[in-house]
Parts: C-alpha cells; structure tokens; sequence
C-alpha cells in the first residue's frame, strides 16, 4: 500500500457516512461511486479560493529563490499589520490564507527553535515578532482559515541532505502544528534546485525525491497533530494535487480523481517526482480523490517586486482566472505577496476589489431562480426541482433505466444570460462524463454549450442568449447521474478602456467602441459621476503632456477603478482622465 492508499484509507470510512447523509436518508441513498472526498476535501471544495502570502528575505533582496546565505537582518518590515493583509483577502472574497512560513532559503518567519534563520534573528520588531502567529490570528479575526507552506527544500540548512534536516523539518512542522491553531491546508512543494549556501558549504546537494523525505511519516504526524482539519497538497496529493503549471488554468476536463504516475517506472510518485503534467485533467476513474489546485500569482513573480507594480493582472484577468480554475472543477490559490512595509500594495488592492465587484455582478441574479423544472426520470425523494437551491446536499437523480437522463427548466420569463453553472454531489463520486446543455429561443431549442467533467462545479460561457427554456442532457455517466445545481448568469460587462488620441493643435478626442457615457477630468483626480462628460474633442488647460511639446502628449497611462461596476477609466498621467460608465439599462 502506498502513501495515497494509506492516507485515503484512512479518511474514507468518514466520507462514505458524508455520502449516505447527503440524500434523503438511506432509502434514497444512491451508492457512491468510488473514489469520494474526505470530509476535510468536502470543505476544501466549497472554500473554491484562497490566497497564498508569498513574504521573506526574498521580498527585501528582489530574488525569487534566495540563496539561503541571506542576512537575517535584511528582513525588516516596515509597516507590517496582518490584519490589513488578512481582511483585504477576505474582503476581496478569499476563503483562506497560505503563509510561505518558510521558503526555500530557509528563514523562518516564526521564533523556530530548530535554526537561527529566523524573525529571531532579526531587527524587525527587536527580534520579537512573529509573522506566523500575527497572519494566523488576524485568519481567526477576519473568518478565513489559515494554512502553511513549508518549503522541504532548505537552501540554508547545513544538514540539508542528511537524516539530520528531516529530524528538523519534522520538528518545525510539530511547532507549525501545535503552536497556532488548526490548519486548513499545507502546501508542500517538490522544488530543489541543488546548490545552495547549506551552512556556508556552497555546494550542490541532490536528493533522491522519491524516498529522502519520508512523505508518509511527516504527513503521518501532522495528519495526528491535526485531525480532521488539515489537507495536504502537494504533486501527488494525498489531498489536493497540483494542477501541473503555475499560469492560472485547469485543463478541461478536470477530473478530482487521479492516479499519480512517478517519473521512473517502480519508484513511488511523490512531490517532485511525478509526471506533474498530467494533474492538469487529472485522470477520468482515477484510483484517488485528489482534486486540482491552481496555484498562480497576481504578479509575475511569486514575490513582491517594485518593478512589477504594473505589471499586476487586471480584475478581468482575475475573473478569467476564476473561470479556468474554480469554473473547471479546481480550487483557486491566487498569490498576493506583501511589499517591504509587509502591506499588499495599492496596484494589487485595486485588482482585488476590482475583482470582487465583478464576482459580485456576476453572482448577482440567478436568472433559473423560479424556474419550473421537470426531468426525464427521477429517484424517489430526488426531485429535479433540487437543484436550483444550488446545495450539495439535496439534488437530483435520475431513474436507473433511463437511458436520456435530462433535466428541463421553464423560465418564468425570457432571460439573458450567458454562463451556466453545473455541479454535482460530488460526496457520491464523479458520475457524468459528457452532458450537453440546449436553450429555447422564441420556441426553438438549440444546441448552446457542452462538456465532460462536472464535479464540484463547471461554469460554462456560451453566446449570450435570451432564452426561456434550458435543458441539460447528460449523454454518458459512469453510474446513475445525480445533479445539485443549476444555475444562469450574465458574465459581467467588461469595458476597455478608451482610446485616447491628441492633433497637433492639444486637442484631445476620447473614442470608445462600445456606446457608452465617457467621463473625464483634467487635473489629474479621479474621473467620477460628477466629471464632465465627454461630448467633443477639448483642449488640454497647459496645452498637454509636458506642456512643451506642442499639445503632444508623450505619457499614457491605463487605469482602472471598478467601484463603479465593471467601468473602465482611460486617461492621460499628464492631465486627462476619462471615465467610462455604462449606460443605464445595459447591466442587470
Ligand atoms: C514553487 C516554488 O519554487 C516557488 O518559489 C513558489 O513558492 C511556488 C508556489 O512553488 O515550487
């Protein structure tokens, strides 16, 4: 038995009660189809984001992987406050945090007793801080759950290599356990680059990945630590894999089952050596339930760099994030590492909340709601009107014998939407394999959107349609098909930003392609609903731009503040700024 089958086996009797609870009590419980999620990996599920903090040394010296002869003393934050972090988080919709408690250079950020390498050793706070217990805290303070990275690679340790280091990275995983609450999740990755400063040997050091570890004894004493609460990820899971790339995507399908494969044929896959790439779909009727991770930056960086202020991904890159992750089945895990005072900066706040009122406008009316809805066939006690309520815990199930499983949703009026949101009651398994959704337009039914995988969700976008029927047909289901959601949206409207464009005289002309109310100002400030309204070109008060160079202006600049909707603001560093607004009547 290997390590997943061992720590599976372990979680599986809970999930199969999960399972039998779910329905309308055992008369109705369908039999699930193995594998199914742990109670922990049901939770896990349902949190569908949380962030990483990616803050170190790194984010005092510019480096991504720091050497590990880094001094202590460079870490000095200026201004950090966890709660800031934590409740930005949570305000932009985060349901946990990850914290690189330690990363690859190997300092700690909490009073380890294991190294010096530590926030001990260093002047912020007189030595007396603790990163790990302020973020982990301000978790409990603002309703996020807490996790931990620990890096398994170790650039600064001298033992690193021998049995030594494990003995070491056990005992510091022990006092991550025991000193600051429960963790939600901990996230180990298999990068090791080799060489490294390890005591001041500078030297290259190899491990063999798939046995220096010792994965199943660490996870073993943590899962005891722990119980119930922590999910381990890491390339092979046991809990949650990783999807395979670091670019923001799912593949599609996107199975939560899979079978890990190790790099070479008889070794045991683990962190670093597996064939990561196949995490990306995972695999249809896996051996395991070890859902995706999409692990990605908000920069392009995993740490803060000044250089990459504006290079922060858009709200709109945000949603798109969402939509290839958590819209695939996957758990999104989005970095937004801290500056050098130890605060998210303002660029990347702007994202989030920017983020935030888009999920919001997406989320904002769920136009199946009232929908009448009628089946092919259904289970005693599994009515097809179960999954508009959009809970895991009641749902449809179609008649053993039928063949056409589908499910029909009358509309009380024509609606527009665009993106429809599938899900199933994934404690009994992953069931469907192929499904097609049809929409009625003026009494016509047609094809409109299809897929593979569902799961813990799928959302799809499709032309925008005003349709007043929807069905969908599951085409091919390992076992009886079961479905607890049903949902439509309207994909938020999204504007670029205006082009804006200057003759040689300073006069300024703001064209935009979509038929909208342009709003701009002159001096600088923020385009809001009061700025003037942009009718014909104008010219600049100074002439424009540097005020020098003829009404040329050299500096352009794209901004965006989404407090209003999903507006777009375009303007001009050197003095106009234009707003746009969507005409009233265009959103919902
Ligand atoms: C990788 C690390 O090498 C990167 O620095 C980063 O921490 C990323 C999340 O995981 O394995």
């Amino acid at each position: 038995m290997n390590l997943n089958q061992l720590i599976k086996a372990a979680v599986l009797g809970g999930a199969l009660c999960t399972a039998c609870f779910a329905g309308a009590g055992p008369k109705g419980c369908l039999t699930p189809l193995k594998p199914v999620p742990s109670a922990e990996q049901l939770e896990w599920h349902d949190m569908e984001m949380y962030a990483f903090i990616h803050f170190t040394i790194n984010t005092f010296t510019g480096k991504e992987w720091g050497y590990g002869d880094e001094k202590p003393e460079l870490f000095h934050p200026s201004d950090f406050n966890a709660d800031d972090l934590v409740r930005t988080l949570a305000d932009a919709g985060f349901k946990g945090v990850v914290l690189t408690c330690k990363h690859h250079d190997g300092f700690c950020l909490w009073p380890t007793k294991t190294t010096r390498h530590s926030v001990a050793a260093s002047p912020w706070k007189q030595g007396k801080g603790d990163v790990v217990k302020e973020v982990s805290r301000a978790c409990g303070k603002y309703g996020v759950r807490f996790g931990v990275y620990l890096s398994p690679w170790d650039r600064n340790a001298a033992s690193y290599g021998t049995p030594d280091y494990i003995r070491m990275y056990r005992r510091q995983l022990k006092e991550l356990a025991t000193g600051y609450g429960p963790i939600f999740l901990a996230w180990f990755d298999g990068a090791n680059g080799g060489d490294g400063y390890y005591g001041g040997a500078r030297e290259k050091r190899s491990i063999d990945r798939s046995t220096y570890y010792d994965w199943k004894t660490t996870w073993g004493e943590l899962k005891k630590r722990q119980p119930g609460a922590v999910i381990f990820f890491s390339d092979v899971g046991p809990d949650a894999r990783w999807v395979g790339n670091e670019s923001g995507y799912a593949g599609y399908p996107c199975w939560a089952t899979y079978t890990p494969v190790p790099l070479q044929a008889g070794t045991e896959p683990a962190p670093g050596a597996v064939r990561y790439r196949l995490g990306t779909e995972g695999t249809m009727d896996g051996k395991y339930w070890i859902p995706a991770e999409v692990d990605v930056s908000i920069r392009p960086g995993w740490f803060w760099h000044e250089h990459e202020n504006s290079r922060v991904r858009t709200p709109e890159n945000l949603l798109k994030l969402y939509f290839d992750s958590v819209g695939r089945g996957a758990n999104l895990n989005l970095n937004v590492p801290p500056d050098r005072r130890g605060r998210i900066h303002e660029e990347d706040k702007k994202s989030l909340a920017g983020f935030r009122v888009l999920l919001d406008e997406l989320y904002s009316r769920n136009f199946a709601s009232g929908a009448q809805v009628e089946s092919s066939s259904s289970r005693k006690g599994h009515g097809a009107e179960q999954v508009l309520d959009r809970k895991r815990t009641t749902y449809w199930v179609a008649a053993p014998e039928d063949k056409h499983p589908c499910v029909v949703l009358k509309l009380p009026k024509p609606a527009a939407f665009d993106v429809i949101r599938l899900a199933e009651p994934i404690q009994l398994g992953q069931r469907v394999r192929k499904f097609r959704v049809e929409v009625r337009e003026n009494g016509q039914w047609s094809r409109w959107a299809e897929g593979v995988s569902i799961g813990a969700r799928v959302l799809l976008k499709g032309r925008p349609v005003t349709a007043d029927g929807v069905r969908v047909v599951l085409e091919q289901s390992r076992a009886v098909p079961a479905l607890c959601e049903v949902s439509l949206w309207k994909y938020p409207v999204i504007l670029n930003a205006p082009a804006v464009s200057y003759d040689r005289n300073g006069r300024v002309t703001l064209a935009s392609a979509e038929n909208v109310v342009i709003r701009y100002t002159t001096d600088g400030t923020e385009p809001g609903p009061q700025s003037a309204v942009y009718r014909n070109p104008f010219l600049l008060p100074a002439g424009g731009g540097d005020g020098k160079s003829g009404g040329r202006i050299s500096r352009q600049k794209i901004f965006r503040d989404h407090s209003a909707h999903s507006c777009s603001h375009a303007g001009l560093e050197s003095g106009v700024r234009g707003k746009k607004r969507r005409r009233s009547g265009t959103g919902h």
